[in-house]
């Protein structure tokens, strides 16, 4: 027992570094199900059609790269690339599964971006009226958690897309199939909140004990942004975490 579980752990960090080549559909899908993106996320059973190639800051997205928030690492979209039909359409969102936190997701999915109606690969051509991007603001205390990018291909030029006002609650699987979209591509990355002895949520009562998500307003979302940086973050490369899980994640 105690080899099989080392070798997973070997294998999912191996994965982390095997892609500067380009990863296989299959193994993107490998590594989005080892951290449980699919079946959070996406589908059981999906499998991308496009390689979603993104970074922030110069550093290429490999299905669960950790950004720095605090450090302004994620304030801005990051670069956009992936393999497309010029004449297509498309929808790219950002979500939030881990709200407020990966151990006590209540108000997920927040939805942090969600652009439709993006005309081929130029995502400055798509419509982000209804959700523009919201930078990742962890809650410290909260833990490690995921922000999963998502990018799905619609049917054709859609000017009926809507979506509800408030971020929480979403589910981008169920948007895209309702909307007639097939989720082609995704990726993800990770962030780390900065240590606190409890997970506090701003306006919220919410702790690491459940509560009623109807208690909870998207103004905290609204005004995240703008929150202090909490000063015990680390703000140098040299204290970043292992990119490695636990391989308790993994079973
Ligand atoms: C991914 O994007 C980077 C720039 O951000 C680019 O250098 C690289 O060639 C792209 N890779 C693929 C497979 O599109
Ligand atoms: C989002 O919308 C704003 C304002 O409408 C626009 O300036 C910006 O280019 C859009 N960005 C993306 C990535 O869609
Ligand atoms: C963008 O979407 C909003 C609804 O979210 C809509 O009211 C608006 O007309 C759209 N703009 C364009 C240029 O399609
Ligand atoms: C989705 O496609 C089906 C079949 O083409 C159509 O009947 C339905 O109206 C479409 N729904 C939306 C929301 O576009
Ligand atoms: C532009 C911007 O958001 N800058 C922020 C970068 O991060 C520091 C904290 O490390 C903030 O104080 C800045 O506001």
């Amino acid at each position: 027992m105690k080899f099989a579980s080392t070798s997973v752990l070997f294998t999912a960090c191996l994965s982390s570094y095997t892609f500067a080549q380009g990863p296989s559909f299959a193994s993107i899908a490998t590594s989005l199900a080892a951290n449980t993106v699919i079946p959070d996320v996406l589908p059981a059973g999906f499998v991308p059609e496009v390689v979603l190639n993104m970074s922030y800051v110069g550093r290429p997205m490999e299905y669960g790269t950790e950004y720095f928030p605090y450090i302004n690492e994620t304030d801005f979209l990051p670069v956009v690339s992936y393999a497309n039909d010029p004449e297509g359409w498309y929808t790219l969102a950002l979500v939030d599964p881990d709200a407020p936190s990966r151990a006590n997701p209540i108000r997920a999915q927040v939805r942090h971006y969600l652009s439709v109606n993006i005309k081929g690969g130029d995502i400055l051509t798509g419509n982000n009226t209804s959700t523009p991007y919201l930078a990742p603001r962890p809650f410290p205390g909260c833990g490690r958690k995921r922000f999963v990018w998502v990018l799905a291909k619609q049917r054709g030029f859609d000017e009926s897309l809507t979506v509800p006002l408030a971020r929480p609650n979403f589910n981008i699987a169920n948007y895209a199939s309702t909307n007639n979209m097939t989720i082609i591509g995704a990726n993800y990355f990770e962030v780390e909140a900065s240590p606190a002895d409890e997970c506090v949520i701003p306006g919220g009562a919410v702790s690491s004990s459940a509560a009623p998500a109807t208690t909870w307003s998207s103004a905290p979302y609204a005004s995240a942004s703008s929150s202090a940086a909490p000063t015990a973050y680390p703000t140098s490369t040299s204290t970043r975490k292992p990119k490695c899980k636990p391989a308790t994640i993994l079973v």
